[in-house]
């Protein structure tokens, strides 16, 4: 993947996305992967964690990345809305089936990982807990804690709602095992075998050779209670590394 300034990026062509900086920011990490396995070209810059961004801002109107653009037509930041312009632009490749049974599953169990309230969302809100309840977190990490619903309470249940997850992912892999097959739905790869492994690096955090994040953060991101370590069932992880061997550009590129 090519990275440019976000000023060569918003007057290019084709298509191009922005992803965070110097983290493993899942649901950016995700769509390039998902990107790449249909060979499509693209061009990336970079959004500064809760910075001002400006010229991306202006330009896309996103207030958080990944911002993703094709051609003319107006940037999109949300995480379906990406998935089907993907789709849309390597048709030959599919990563949603026809069945509306098994689309119905997909974008079900990507909004538990993906959406507001989902597994990423609650994660982030247990990584900042500590700096955000401190009194002494960074202000970008306070923007982000506005932005993204931080309070003690929410905070509180982050937790939780992870291991509900968790559990969630881990039972329907089981399942899918048993019968035949080594997706979380129907017979082929889908996006949720691209979120899991994508948002799974929040929450086991891969050594540097696969996701080099700087060694200040490595911290937040490693630091997770024992009830969400015990939620990590082997299984998750096994079918993390398959996905990222066979489908992740690696390192990771952030
Ligand atoms: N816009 C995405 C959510 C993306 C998101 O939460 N991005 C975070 C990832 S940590 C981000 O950009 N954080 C940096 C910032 O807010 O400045 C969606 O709704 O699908």
């Amino acid at each position: 993947m090519q990275f440019v300034s976000p000023e060569e990026l918003i007057k290019s062509d084709g298509l191009r996305i922005v992803v965070v900086k110097g983290g493993p920011s899942p649901w950016g990490q995700a769509a390039k992967a998902m990107m790449e396995y249909k060979g499509l070209t693209l061009k990336a810059a970079l959004w500064q964690g809760g910075g001002a961004n400006e010229e991306i801002v202006n330009w896309s109107g996103a207030n958080s990345a990944p911002v993703v653009a094709w051609n003319k037509e107006k940037p999109i930041d949300r995480w379906d809305d990406i998935l089907f312009l993907i789709e849309r632009l390597a048709p030959q490749k599919p990563l949603l089936p026809e069945s509306r049974e098994e689309r119905v599953q997909i974008m079900g169990l990507s909004h538990e990982i993906c959406g507001r309230q989902g597994l990423g969302w609650n994660r982030r809100l247990s990584m900042f807990a500590p700096a955000l309840s401190s009194g002494k977190a960074p202000e970008p990490m306070i923007k982000m804690g506005e932005k993204y619903g931080f309070s003690p309470e929410e905070a509180a249940q982050g937790d939780n709602r992870v291991i509900a997850t968790l559990n969630l992912l881990t039972k329907r892999l089981k399942a899918q095992q048993a019968a035949g097959s080594m997706y979380f739905v129907g017979q082929n790869i889908s996006p949720v075998d691209f979120y899991w492994a994508a948002f799974s690096c929040i929450i086991d955090l891969p050594p540097n050779e696969i996701c080099p994040v700087p060694d200040a953060m490595r911290p937040m991101f490693s630091r997770i209670s024992d009830g969400v370590r015990a939620a990590i069932d082997p299984v998750l992880l096994t079918h993390r590394d398959r996905i990222m061997k066979a489908h992740f550009k690696i390192p990771m590129e952030m």
